[in-house]
């Protein structure tokens, strides 16, 4: 999953990506690379200093590049937490809501992707980070709730992708242990994704700026495939391919 941020403030290509003319050429780029998802997000996440935007502006940001990328012929993810902007973008043509938290937000983002169809990426999140609790605990009573809600709504289990939310309402360290523990989730035999991308836990570990990550990034993904990743989420997609591919090719020789 190749990640495209129309955004002047995400944590690490804020502002690279606003012009719609840079963004496709971005997307198109990823897709060469061989990125088979293409994850858009017109509003930051990040945890310090994203600047919450409404929908209209959100909504703005997207118009240029949505239908554009997805004429491009992959499949596109919405990157968003709001229902209003997650149904505007599944009309214009994206297929995979991408929801950072987990249907646990918005009271209307169970219904729409119910009524769409469409696959959802349920991410793990909390407010604040707390040091004292165990975190695949948290993790796992978030999706039971998630889960929850989903079935309720009537979203198909076979849409439904599960994601620990690296760097969410997490402190470095429980961001390392949902990594280092990824395979326990397995036992909601949903497909796991994993975004690790020039996090901050990577200059935590290895000082450096969000743009001097990739070797990080990489070590992380490659692990966390190997613990049961079924989707990585990166901003380098021909270095994480290539990556994928190759500890893919001698894990098959075993
Ligand atoms: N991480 C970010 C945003 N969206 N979605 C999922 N499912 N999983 C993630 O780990 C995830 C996500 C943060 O990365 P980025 O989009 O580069 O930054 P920003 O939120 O600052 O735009």
């Amino acid at each position: 999953m190749g990640v495209l941020n129309v955004t002047p403030d995400s944590f690490s290509d804020g502002g690279q990506f606003i012009a719609p003319e840079r963004a496709l050429a971005q997307a198109r780029r990823m897709i060469a690379e061989g990125a088979d998802i293409i994850d858009i997000g017109a509003e930051s996440t990040r945890p310090y200093g994203a600047q919450p935007i409404p929908v209209e502006e959100e909504q703005k940001r997207l118009e240029p590049v949505l239908a554009a990328v997805v004429a491009l012929g992959v499949p596109v993810s919405i990157d968003s937490m709001k229902s209003a902007v997650v149904a505007w973008a599944l009309d214009a043509g994206a297929v995979i809501a991408n929801d950072v938290w987990g249907l646990q937000r918005d009271g209307g983002m169970a219904a729409l992707v119910a009524q769409h169809r469409s696959p959802i990426v349920i991410m793990h999140n909390r407010d604040e980070a707390d040091a004292t609790i165990d975190i695949m605990k948290d993790i796992a009573a978030y999706f039971e709730r998630s889960l929850a809600i989903a079935a309720k709504a009537g979203i198909a289990t076979e849409n439904i992708v599960l994601d620990p939310g690296i760097g969410f309402g997490k402190t470095q360290h429980q961001s390392m242990t949902a990594l280092a523990r990824l395979d326990e989730l397995k036992v909601f035999k949903l497909p796991l994704l994993v975004g690790a991308s020039r996090k901050r836990f990577i200059g935590v570990i290895s000082p450096s700026e969000p743009h001097q990550r990739l070797g990080g990034s990489i070590a992380a993904h490659l692990l966390a495939a190997q613990r049961g990743a079924r989707i990585i989420r990166t901003h380098d997609v021909a270095e994480t391919v290539q990556a994928l591919r190759v500890a893919a090719a001698i894990e098959d020789k075993r």
